[in-house]
């Protein structure tokens, strides 16, 4: 039997997309007691909006809130709860960073403060359509948080959506979504049957049978894990090293899509290998249409290597099961755009602020990141990383399967930089309550 989602408890931003056009912006807080943490808490659970009602109290912007293991220990809560969440999340990103290929450019200590330090307690997302809504709301939050003693804020990021929900590298993004079991939000592969709750919300089976629980249970209830990367894109290097391995302007675009296993207009190879279709890319009904193993067992169309099908390889045969490593992503952009046609890096930062929302950092994120990005030997391609998320560090190498010879990319470069990130929980409605409520 379906499980049916409380939705009504589960905060908007783990489900719902968000609205387009938008601005964002991702603020961390330090909390210094656990009074003034608590009242934060009471606050923000005024705000939050729930999955079961898109209407914001705060008009047209939608907060979010999330905490890391530090921040629950620094509303008090006590070691035992503190003990029932996930292994990795107790953790933490930094102490993970190894496993998750951040290393050289991308390690921790050359992270931005205070990304990845304990001094990061919470983190509110707000979403809105212009910057005027926005800043309208973020401006009355600064008045209510400056006026409380004990809360600090200590880093903010603005992001926004970029035309046509382009990325910095000039790829449509955010096509590709699951669809969840009694969440009412369809998925936008048709091809794919809904996953089981558990594997976003806390408190529901996921597809081992398993229901993660916390102590007490209703502060996992409805709760998700949000993991947050700020993640700065190199885009010159990236315009510079297509165009030195191709012949033609079209056949660089033809080695981007390869490299993605989509068409920069979101078009997927899988259903136009040879040309872009750029109404194909924006067709929300079309665009994610498609299975890979039947049509394209040794990867012609879409490659093996390419980052859509390393990151979701659907039906494809691969060692292991692809169903229990699938996950939400809200990746926003930030910074400027590198003008049409430039190949010199102008040194401003810009990149993809990706969050990964699901109920499993180790099977999903971690997974995904260490075994699918950072490694080929689950498709047959030996050490080949993810060509364009990769940490290639300039020695990668990535495969474009073809007849009657196939084409070898080499020295491809690290286009993708780590600048520092957090595990975070995402909680209820209810465990916000929770949390302001505590006494100990
Ligand atoms: Fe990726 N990009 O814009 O170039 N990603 N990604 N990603 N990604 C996808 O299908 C991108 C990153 C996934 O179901 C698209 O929505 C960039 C991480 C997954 O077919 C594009 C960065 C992880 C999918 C990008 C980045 C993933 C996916 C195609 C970093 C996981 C869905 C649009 C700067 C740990 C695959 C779409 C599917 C798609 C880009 C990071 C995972 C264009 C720039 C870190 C699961």
């Amino acid at each position: 039997m379906n499980a049916v989602l409380e939705l009504d408890d589960i905060q908007s931003g783990v489900l719902r997309p968000r609205p387009t056009p938008y601005v964002a912006t991702y603020i961390a807080l330090r909390i210094n007691d656990y009074g003034a943490g608590r009242d934060l808490m009471t606050r923000v659970a005024k705000v939050v909006t729930s999955a079961a009602n898109p209407n914001s109290p705060l008009a047209d912007t939608w907060v979010s809130v999330a905490l890391t293991y530090q921040g629950l220990k620094a509303l008090g809560v006590p070691q035992e709860t503190l003990d029932s969440f996930s292994w990795e999340f107790r953790q933490g990103m930094t102490a993970r960073a190894k496993d998750l290929g951040d290393v050289g450019p991308s390690s921790p200590e050359n992270w931005e403060e205070p990304l990845g330090t304990p001094d990061v307690h919470v983190v509110i997302v707000a979403v809105s359509p212009d910057e005027l809504h926005l800043e309208t709301v973020l401006a009355r939050a600064r008045n209510t948080y400056q006026t409380m003693k004990g809360i600090q804020a200590i880093w903010r990021q603005n992001c926004h959506a970029l035309p046509n929900e382009k990325e910095p590298f000039g790829f449509r993004d955010g096509i590709s979504h699951p669809a969840i079991e009694g969440s009412g939000i369809p998925g936008s592969n048709p091809n794919e049957e809904p996953l089981k709750a558990g594997e976003f919300v806390l408190g529901y089976a996921d597809e081992l049978g398993g229901v993660q629980k916390t102590v007490p249970e209703v502060l996992g209830r409805n709760g998700t894990y949000v993991v947050f990367r700020k993640l700065h894109q190199r885009v010159a290097e990236f315009r510079r090293y297509l165009k030195s391995n191709s012949t033609s302007p079209d056949d660089e675009e033809l080695l981007a899509a390869k490299m993605m296993g989509r068409w920069r207009s979101g078009a997927p190879l899988a259903l136009c290998p040879f040309h872009d279709d750029p109404e194909l890319g924006a067709d929300p009904r079309r665009n994610n249409d498609f299975l890979f193993q039947a049509d394209d067992p040794a990867g012609l169309k879409t490659p093996g290597g390419s980052h859509i099908r390393r990151t979701n390889p659907r039906d494809a045969a691969i060692a292991g099961v692809a169903r229990i490593h699938r996950m939400i992503r809200r990746g926003t952009s930030y910074g400027p755009l590198l003008p049409e046609g430039v190949l010199d890096d102008d040194g401003a930062d810009r990149g993809l602020m990706f969050a990964f929302v699901g109920a499993h950092i180790g099977r999903q994120f971690e997974f995904v990141q260490s075994e699918w990005i950072n490694d080929g030997i689950f498709f047959g391609a030996g050490a080949d990383r993810d060509p364009i998320i990769g940490s290639n560090g300039g020695a990668g190498s990535f495969t474009v399967p073809r007849k009657p010879v196939r084409k070898r990319c080499q020295g491809i470069p690290q286009f993708v930089v780590t600048r520092g990130g957090e595990y975070c929980f995402m909680p209820g409605l209810n465990a916000l309550r929770w949390l302001a409520d505590l006494r100990t």
